[in-house]
């Protein structure tokens, strides 16, 4: 058997375990029915989109399977660059895991990791430097959405694909190889559109705690919600403001927020899970009520495992998801370059929405204990 059939017959096996893997991360969790022009599920029939549904696989879990979707097929060792946005969330630190676990030396990969600490500038000199070591790929977590034109033409220039991951960059597309990422436009269409459907005509005066400044999440999640609030004459937003995706920043902007509009409020939307911990405590040392039983509607974005606790819990009342396990179907692309193989230029990982017990949506699931047991991350 030539070798060219021979690597299409391992990208063929390779995207089968990729199927077989997606079930891995069966957690019980239904899968809501998508609202019209929800677009964040994946391309179909795109069999790398399957691997950003595997979660790393819980203990004693059946490991072949994960493995051989993020396995490293081509039998010499692969060098991959993560430029990393940081480490400020829950989220962040499930995603690099994730990358930890899957580019790992046994799964047939040299990752190198940099963890860009939210700084631009360091998020740069991180891709250079991968330029320099001439790695194979280049992934990059981008921090912000601008800026990246240069970098990505010397690494073309270097011949070295470049895979830009999570977020989402304003740069022509010619410029890098793939995107794995989310909707989160989307994310925030589905977060109003709850809110919509719990309130039911009720009048809504909402602050936002905003991710990072730049960031695509939260320009996405800012541009659809807002898209959806503008429906809505009964809604106002009072105020929005960037928490930069940290729970301190989550909690010193609600101080400022309930020092302006105490007593005015009955949403808060913190774009993740984060902020919502630190606007829980300046709102719990304000005597202010929050969740289900509370005067103020709780919304939060990523549904990490404790932001669904406290929505098992009914502190939250809205925790829209965010995938971060990414890593396998970064892997599944890098392993169609490897192979000269197929992949898709965009594939969305996928994304759904939880609510509090006691609520029942169109647009979200509605928490138990089985759900949160189940979950990867
Ligand atoms: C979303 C991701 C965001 C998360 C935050 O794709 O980039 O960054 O929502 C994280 O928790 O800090
Ligand atoms: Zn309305």
């Amino acid at each position: 058997m030539n070798k060219k059939l021979l690597s299409l017959v391992l990208v063929a096996a390779l995207a089968m375990s990729l199927l077989a893997g997606c079930g891995a991360k069966d957690d019980g969790k239904t899968t809501t029915a998508a609202p019209a022009g929800d677009t964040t599920t994946a391309a179909a029939g795109d069999e790398t989109e399957a691997a950003g549904t595997t979660a790393a696989p819980a203990e004693g879990e059946d490991t072949t399977t994960a493995a051989a979707a993020a396995g490293n097929t081509t039998g010499e060792t692969i060098k991959v660059g993560y430029a990393q946005v940081g480490h400020e969330s829950d989220w962040r630190t499930a995603n690099t895991k994730n990358y930890q676990d899957v580019f790992s030396a046994a799964n047939g990969y040299a990752l190198s990791f940099v963890d860009c600490d939210n700084d631009n500038a360091a998020q740069l000199e991180a891709v250079r430097g991968f330029i320099q070591q001439e790695l194979d790929y280049i992934v990059i977590a981008p921090i912000e959405t601008a800026g990246w034109d240069t970098v990505l033409q010397e690494a073309q220039d270097a011949g070295i694909p470049v895979i830009i991951a999570d977020r989402e960059i304003d740069a022509p597309d010619t410029l890098y190889d793939a995107w794995v990422g989310t909707n989160t436009k989307n994310e925030g269409i589905t977060a109003a559109n709850w809110l919509a459907e719990y309130l039911d005509g009720k009048e809504a005066n909402i602050l936002v705690i905003e991710g990072s400044v730049g960031a695509s999440a939260t320009l996405g999640r800012t541009e659809g919600f807002n898209e959806v609030a503008a429906e809505h004459s009964e809604w106002k937003i009072l105020d929005s403001q960037s928490g930069d995706f940290t729970q301190a920043g989550g909690q010193e902007v609600m101080e400022s927020f309930i020092k302006s509009y105490e007593g005015q409020f009955n949403v808060v939307v913190c774009q993740n899970d984060n902020e919502a911990y630190g606007a829980m405590d300046a709102m719990k040392a304000a005597n202010i009520t929050y969740g289900v039983d509370g005067d103020v509607i709780l919304i939060s974005y990523d549904a990490t495992h404790d932001g669904l606790q406290y929505t098992l819990d009914g502190a939250i009342n809205c925790n829209v998801e965010c995938n971060p396990i990414q890593a396998e179907t970064v892997a599944g692309v890098i392993q169609a370059m490897a192979t000269g193989g197929s992949y898709e230029k965009t594939t969305l990982v996928e994304d759904q929405a939880f609510v509090a017990p006691g609520i029942t949506s169109e647009y979200a699931t509605t928490m138990t204990q089985e759900i949160l047991d189940g979950r990867a991350y």
